[in-house]
């Protein structure tokens, strides 16, 4: 048993053997301390929450599923945690089935692991109150909350697991592996599953782009984007990632997607200047198995507009 599954394992015993409906519901409050930069959270690691049932993450995110799925990213630079808890409940109401946390560079992890405790305690409650009524589903809210870091300083041991990313095409080693050897050890104390992911990095590429120093796909690099496809399965990563970087003009040129999308062995993860349900669509039939979307949520006005774009990606990733 690897060291995150006996972590989560153990994570999971008190309630391993009572149904759900049965279950008490001890929800102790989340500290929220302050953190030191890279080592946070040494002592507190009671801080991690399983809002996630049975089984791995890896084994949800990879599990075969007709259409794609929808993953909303928060950003925690863009709003306080309680807004992101807000709006990640508004999203998993829609449809979304993943919540990711992460994407500006410069957060600290203080700031990320308070989103994330906000999330999960959000939808802690949302499974309570589900476990309280006879026509609640639980599962709804089964919803697995995942880093989507930066780099070594965004981390939190409240959230359930990493997209733990090799910028394949980066040009700079800190990206490669550099940034993953800072993190990795910290990963193993907190007990937060890796998802083994290459993220590849197409046109325009946006911030991510640049700061990632990457060697960006161009929508006509078809066999080049198979052969990023090939390697990283060869590696052994279970998702890659292509993403045309947070608020792109453009998203993943569709040829790209399906270049990589017959290749065995990876589900794959679409993101980046995808607005409209026509664009996600666009994605899904090429190949998309998870479709990721940020900058909708961060500008939509309201709530209600929130609700309303989000059920329209949501339902073009299935309809
Ligand atoms: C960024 O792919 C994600 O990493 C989401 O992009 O903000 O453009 O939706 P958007």
């Amino acid at each position: 048993m690897r060291v995150h599954e006996r972590q989560q394992a153990s994570k999971r015993t008190a309630f391993a053997h009572v149904p759900a409906s049965k279950r008490p519901f001890e929800k102790t409050p989340l500290p929220r301390r302050s953190a030191q930069a890279l080592c946070p959270f040494l002592n507190d690691l009671a801080t991690s929450r399983m809002n996630v049932g049975e089984g791995s993450v890896l084994s949800k995110v990879c599990k075969p599923h007709k259409g794609a799925r929808h993953i909303t990213l928060i950003d925690p630079a863009k709003q306080s945690p309680d807004v992101a808890a807000q709006r990640a409940m508004v999203a998993v109401e829609c449809g979304t089935a993943m919540i990711f946390v992460g994407g500006s560079t410069d957060t600290p992890d203080t700031v990320v692991h308070a989103t994330c405790v906000a999330i999960q305690e959000a939808l802690e409650l949302r499974i309570f109150a589900a476990s309280q009524d006879p026509e609640g589903d639980e599962e709804r809210w089964d919803i697995p909350v995942v880093l989507f870091p930066g780099g070594a300083h965004a981390l939190s041991p409240a959230a359930d697991a990493i997209t733990f990313m090799m910028l394949m095409n980066s040009t700079k080693r800190e990206f490669l592996v550099g940034e993953q050897v800072r993190g990795a050890p910290h990963l193993e104390r907190f007990g937060v599953e890796a998802l083994p992911t290459g993220y590849v990095v197409c046109a325009p590429g946006g911030r991510v782009g640049e700061v990632g120093a990457a060697e960006l796909l161009q929508p006509e690099d078809t066999e080049l984007a198979r052969s990023y496809a090939l390697c990283a399965n060869m590696f052994g990563f279970s998702l890659l990632y292509l993403e045309a970087g947070s608020g792109a003009s453009e998203p993943v040129n569709p040829n790209l997607i399906r270049a990589v999308a017959d290749v065995e062995g990876l589900t794959l993860l679409v993101g980046g200047g995808l607005r409209t349900p026509e664009a996600v669509r666009a994605a899904v039939d090429a190949g998309a198995n998870w479709i990721v979307t940020g900058t909708v949520t961060e500008d939509a006005g309201s709530m209600d507009e929130l609700s309303e774009r989000l059920t329209s990606l949501v339902g073009a990733c299935t309809n």
